[in-house]
């Protein structure tokens, strides 16, 4: 006998995505878009792959609801899974536990089974020899022994578990109903369907222990494809666990070394590239990228000082390959070139002086002429060095003084150069 489900969780519907709103509104409306459009993607994956059931494990709603068209639109989408006789299985979790609007409604459709709050519960699929255990959150809060609720595995049955945790709580979100690994592994159960944890995550394949993630990112912090897991069963025995992508809309973030760029023009070229790639990745869903340009750089001074026409550019540079590529933010962690620092005699187009009066005004710069001076410190004679140690404490503010005299120092040196 073979079947396959699909495992989801965390789809926090109409829960508002990071504001793009100012920027472009357009695209505001897009990203608002996708939550919902994220949610029908999934029941039209159940349908396609004629999956036998569904599994929502918690936070389908962020909170209380601001009028009843939420409810409405997820129990619209619940329906076409009744119609074709497809069961799903929810849970509440930390989220859906403050949502009181969703347990005033009555009428869901027949083929949702939600458990019990005040229990953990079982449900039995005896044609597919596939049992269901879970609980839902009753409140935001619940103890920490919350798992030791669940049932006995039964023997010779496809034994599924859903739960709403953080499990052992280093993925970076709060710690709701913390376990380990080893007490999953304890139940016997063949098959953990988790949520909580927005990033889809594969944490053991004996027992299956899965985080199918978000079906959707909200923000910059939730890059990358968001979906579902497809789980397939043959013979009463997992034989493949895959995710699902069915995000609508995708965050992207990228590093880009701009070290090599001597000018603006390479600078554009490198940019251009990595947009183009990253365009790509996303298989032509709308886009928000926050781009993050490093490198020793002749550059440095130019871009602090013009970053508002920076990012524009870069935006320009998005808009050719797509009118709903957005960069999100341009972030500059690039550092003057190291040939500031070259002999003063090297003979080369650099305005060196120009640079270094930019560089002055920059703390990154500053920090690292601080740390030659205690370099130099460190390399001279010892009764020199513990001279050079009193003066640099002596002062209240001693390393930057020397770091200003170095610099006052250097300027004059290169005038001096200019004119003699
Ligand atoms: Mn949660």
């Amino acid at each position: 006998m073979r079947f396959s489900f699909i495992h989801a969780a965390d789809l926090h519907i109409d829960s508002p995505l990071a504001a793009l709103g100012r920027k472009n509104a357009d695209a505001a409306v897009r990203f608002a878009d996708a939550g919902r459009k994220a949610v029908t993607a999934l029941i039209d994956e159940t349908l396609a792959n004629k999956a036998a059931f569904l599994i929502i494990a918690g936070d389908i709603f962020d909170g209380d609801w601001t009028d009843y068209t939420t409810g409405l639109f997820f129990i619209g989408e619940l329906a076409k899974l009744d119609r074709a006789g497809v069961p799903v299985f929810i849970l509440r979790g930390n989220h859906d536990a403050e949502s009181k609007m969703s347990r005033s409604l009555r009428n869901w459709p027949a083929n949702v089974h939600l458990f019990s709050a005040r229990k953990a519960e079982s449900f039995d699929l005896p044609e597919l020899q596939t049992v269901l255990h879970g609980k839902s959150f009753p409140e935001r809060n619940v103890p920490d022994d919350f798992v030791q609720a669940y049932p006995k595995a039964k023997p010779g049955w496809l034994n599924i578990g859903v739960l709403h945790t953080a499990l052992d709580g280093v993925r970076g979100h709060a710690s709701y109903a913390p376990c380990t690994e080893d007490d999953l592994r304890r139940f016997g159960y063949d098959y953990w369907a988790l949520g909580h944890i927005h990033k889809p995550e594969v944490v053991a394949r004996d027992p299956w222990i899965v985080f199918p993630g978000n079906i959707q990112g909200r923000s910059v912090r939730e890059t990358g494809a968001r979906g579902a897991m497809r789980v397939e069963v043959e013979d009463g025995q997992i034989v493949s666990v895959e995710p699902v992508t069915l995000d609508q809309a995708r965050w992207a973030m990228e590093t880009l070394d701009i070290g090599v760029c001597p000018d603006e023009e390479a600078l554009d070229t490198a940019i251009a590239e990595r947009l183009r790639v990253v365009h790509d990745d996303a298989g032509g869903r709308p886009l928000a990228l926050r781009l993050v340009l490093t490198g020793a750089t002749p550059l440095h001074g130019a871009l602090a000082a013009e970053q508002e026409r920076i990012a524009a550019e870069c935006q320009a540079l998005a808009a050719r390959l797509a009118d709903d590529f957005w960069i999100e933010s341009l972030r500059l962690a690039t550092q003057p070139p190291a040939r500031v620092f070259a002999p003063l005699n090297e003979s080369d187009a650099l305005d060196v002086e120009g640079l270094l009066r930019q560089a002055s005004e920059d703390p990154a710069f500053a920090e690292t002429l601080a740390g030659l001076v205690g370099e130099i410190g460190g390399k001279l004679p010892r009764d020199l060095a513990e001279e050079f140690a009193l003066v640099l404490a002596g002062e209240p503010d001693g390393e930057k003084i020397v770091t200003h005299e170095s610099q006052a120092l250097l300027l004059g040196l290169l005038q001096k150069g200019r004119t003699s």
